[in-house]
């Protein structure tokens, strides 16, 4: 039975991942950081066939403890500091967890399981003001937020480590990807969370940022899948997963509220609150070589993702 050790499992792409290796026949083990209170909602229904381990990206000794136990065949680095807003106000703890925390944990798979297949979690983010479009393996990285910037270097030292060490290193480039179990702060789950409230009386109004934005949406159950197959390759490379599809915030939202048979026009209000210091205006990805290499597409629709989402809003709400 292989081994697989996850951080970031009670993250949206955590539980997923989790689901998936369990399905496959893996012994799965989950990293979660202590809290007060416990926040194992995404994984409650995996409690028992998961082994969790306390850590912290920012920790070394629980890094180094975690891997040394686990002897992990497959380590997926899914921890960090997500939110691009938050990276503005933590700045120093968004570079210290999701950029300089994935070589605290490459160094742990370094010194004690340097045979473990590492899948890092880099981001189309690194793209920021894009240097071409689509953007592919190849494309220069232009980062605009904290997060950004930590990704980028997040995203080099497993490069560095799989070219220094000869580690089987791999770097997933994610565009956007979502679900609903996405935190409520992101775009998508934010319009169809409210939208469902809306639609039960719940909420009066939409605020929203920057609605011209663009980004190329995919379901995060394809994304993981995706990573799995990284690491079942001969030989670790980095690769591009998108849709190769874009979108505007503006179209999401219409989405959304054409799903409850609502106009957008009566509730959608501008606030300055949500626009960023420096934006990200336009992402589309190129993911022909994930196609080619690893038989990887994304099967899910934008249109079929932000229903779905809705509807399982409406779902929750409703209980
Ligand atoms: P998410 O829902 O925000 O989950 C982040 C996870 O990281 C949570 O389990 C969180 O634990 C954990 N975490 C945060 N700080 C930590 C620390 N100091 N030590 C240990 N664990 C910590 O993110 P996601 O959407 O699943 O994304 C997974 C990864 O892919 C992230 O690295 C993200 O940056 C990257 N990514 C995401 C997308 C996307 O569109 N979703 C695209 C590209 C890349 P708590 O539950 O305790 O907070
Ligand atoms: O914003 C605009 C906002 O917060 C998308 C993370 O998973 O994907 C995610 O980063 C767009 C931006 O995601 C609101 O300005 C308008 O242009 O959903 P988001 P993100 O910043 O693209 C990448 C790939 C990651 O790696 C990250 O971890 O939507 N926008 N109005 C808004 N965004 C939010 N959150 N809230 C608004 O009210």
């Amino acid at each position: 039975m292989k081994k697989a050790f996850i951080t970031g499992i009670t993250g949206q792409d955590g539980s997923y991942l989790a689901e998936l290796l369990l399905e496959k026949g893996y012994e799965v083990y989950g990293m979660v950081r202590r809290s007060s209170n416990e926040n194992y909602e995404r994984v409650a229904h995996l409690r028992d066939k998961v082994t969790f381990t306390q850590g912290d990206l920012a920790d070394q000794s629980s890094l180094d403890e975690a891997i040394k136990d686990i002897m992990p065949d497959e380590v997926y680095n899914l921890a960090a500091q997500s939110f691009v807003p938050t990276s503005w106000n933590q700045a120093v703890l968004t570079t210290d967890i999701t950029g300089l925390g994935v070589t605290r944990i490459l160094e742990a798979v370094r010194k004690h399981k340097p045979d473990a297949k590492f899948y890092q979690a880099s981001s189309s983010e690194m793209f920021g003001k894009v240097q071409e479009i689509p953007q592919t393996e190849k494309t220069s990285f232009y980062p605009r937020s904290p997060y950004g910037v930590a990704k980028v270097y997040g995203h080099w030292i497993t490069v560095n480590y799989r070219e220094s060490y000869d580690l089987f290193a791999c770097s997933g480039i994610l565009f956007n990807h979502e679900s609903p179990r996405r935190g409520l702060e992101f775009v998508t789950r934010k319009v169809t969370n409210t939208v469902a409230k809306i639609k039960l009386g719940l909420a009066q109004e939409l605020r929203m940022g920057n609605m011209d934005a663009m980004r190329d949406w995919g379901f995060a159950g394809d994304y993981v899948y995706a990573m799995w197959l990284m690491l079942q390759q001969d030989q670790p490379d980095d690769y591009v997963i998108a849709t190769g599809e874009t979108h505007s915030v503006c179209e999401l939202i219409e989405i959304a509220f054409d799903s409850v048979g609502l106009k957008a026009k009566n509730y959608v209000v501008t606030d300055q609150k949500f626009f960023r210091p420096a934006e990200v205006d336009q992402l589309i990805g190129n993911p022909e070589k994930a196609r080619k290499s690893l038989g990887w597409i994304s099967k899910t629709s934008f249109e079929g993702l932000i229903r779905m989402m809705v509807d399982e809003d409406l779902r929750l709400l409703k209980k």
